[in-house]
């Protein structure tokens, strides 16, 4: 029996492996990593979560596969800050690599403003592109394959046009191995991101550049049915142009933005969490001093242990595992007779989990002037003072 089971684990394992393509598992902000999972719609199922989207006018475009569902955090961030996206070929990092190499093709980054970040499923119009790239004749690459050379991150700074709210920032690959056989996979996620400096006013998006997810791209459009081994470059970028004001409304979004920062009301992480796993955080419990109080704390830590599990993406659980480190200590006190407690009220616990990469890459799209970013800059300064 023992043995039958485990050949059950390895078989799995192995198709698994074979499996492999690749998941949007973590945001940095300005190079700090949110956490793995931390303000991330990604697919929950851990056997296909690095599945490309099954077809192209699947809703699953918007944000992958649970892309309709919202995560419990929103992570905060500025206009002229920097985002960056990992990509995995394994969500938990079990086993290293951003994607096959053999997968090469373009990427791109959307995004959308959405008014009730709880109830926006995301599919649907309301989407710009903020960034994309094919093939860099310079250096003889594809996106993907540079994506690669900097350990499954590529990284936009926000531009000064967004306005402040909630948005759904979207990094998407396409990988054109089996696209001259009509087969062009796409991958997503999407981070909830609040930005708390932009423009009052809602983005006004001229039509041309506003579209639908799904709906954006045909199986038609020769971006995704190129042949890359046979290239005939220069290679055609699939979907709308990127998103560029006009001057004058550029300015005027400046002018208008310097003066507030936007208090952010859903989605904030609490800041009296003791550790943090995707979107869950561990809470201390209440104190006790009799036999009675030690248990239901204890009861009451082993039933955040079981939300964090219920609620761990992918990207696995390691941190649950603290927590419930947590719970043990305060069980095997209270069998120990010690009725005062919890112990160690209030200490942060040392999260676990994959290393962060060696480095991140600067911004692709870090073309605003100097001049404006400091002028930003030290408005926000005077701001927080
Ligand atoms: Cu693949």
């Amino acid at each position: 029996m023992k043995h039958s089971s485990l050949i059950g684990i390895v078989a799995t394992t192995l198709i698994v492996m074979t499996d492999a393509h690749t998941t949007f598992t973590t945001l940095f902000v300005n190079d700090v990593s949110q956490g793995d999972g931390t303000c991330v719609r990604m697919s929950m199922d851990p056997q296909t979560c690095s599945y490309p989207i099954a077809s192209i006018s699947s809703d699953d475009m918007a944000c992958g596969a649970s892309g309709s569902q919202p995560v419990a955090f929103t992570c905060p961030a500025s206009t002229g800050g920097k985002l960056s996206f990992e990509w995995r070929e394994w969500a938990d990092a079990e086993q290293p690599g951003a994607i096959d190499i053999s997968h090469k093709g373009p990427c791109a980054v959307y995004a959308k403003q959405v008014q009730n970040m709880t109830t926006d499923s995301a599919a649907g119009p309301g989407w710009i592109k903020l960034w994309d790239e094919g093939y860099d004749d310079t250096s003889g690459k594809w996106c993907t394959e540079k994506l690669i050379d900097n350990n499954g991150l590529m990284s936009i700074d926000l531009p000064e046009f967004l306005s402040s709210g909630y948005w759904l920032i979207r990094p998407e690959l396409l990988a054109l191995h089996e696209a001259d056989k009509g087969d062009p996979q796409f991958y997503t996620g999407c981070a909830q991101v609040y930005i708390q400096n932009g423009s009052p006013a809602p983005l006004n998006v001229p039509a041309e550049y506003s579209v639908s997810i799904p709906g954006y791209v045909k199986s038609t459009d020769p971006g995704l049915t190129f042949n890359i081994y046979s290239p005939k470059f220069p290679y055609p970028m699939p979907g709308p142009k990127v998103y560029q004001p006009a001057e004058s409304a550029s300015k005027a979004v400046l002018a208008s933005a310097s003066s507030k920062v936007s208090q952010q009301s859903k989605g904030v992480i609490p800041s009296n969490y003791l550790i943090k796993n995707a979107n869950w955080v561990g809470v201390e419990v209440p104190d006790y001093s009799t036999e009675d109080g030690c248990w239901k704390s204890s009861e009451a830590c082993f039933a955040q242990a079981k939300e964090c599990y219920d609620s761990a993406p992918p990207t696995g659980s390691a941190n649950c595992h603290v927590w419930e480190n947590k719970c043990d200590g305060i069980s095997a006190a209270c069998n120990a007779g010690n009725f005062n407690g919890p112990p160690n009220k209030g200490q942060k616990l040392q999260s676990k989990g994959p290393a962060p990469p060696p480095e991140i890459p600067a911004a692709v799209n870090a073309r605003r002037s100097r001049k404006l970013r400091i002028r930003r800059a030290k408005a926000l300064d005077v701001r927080l003072l």
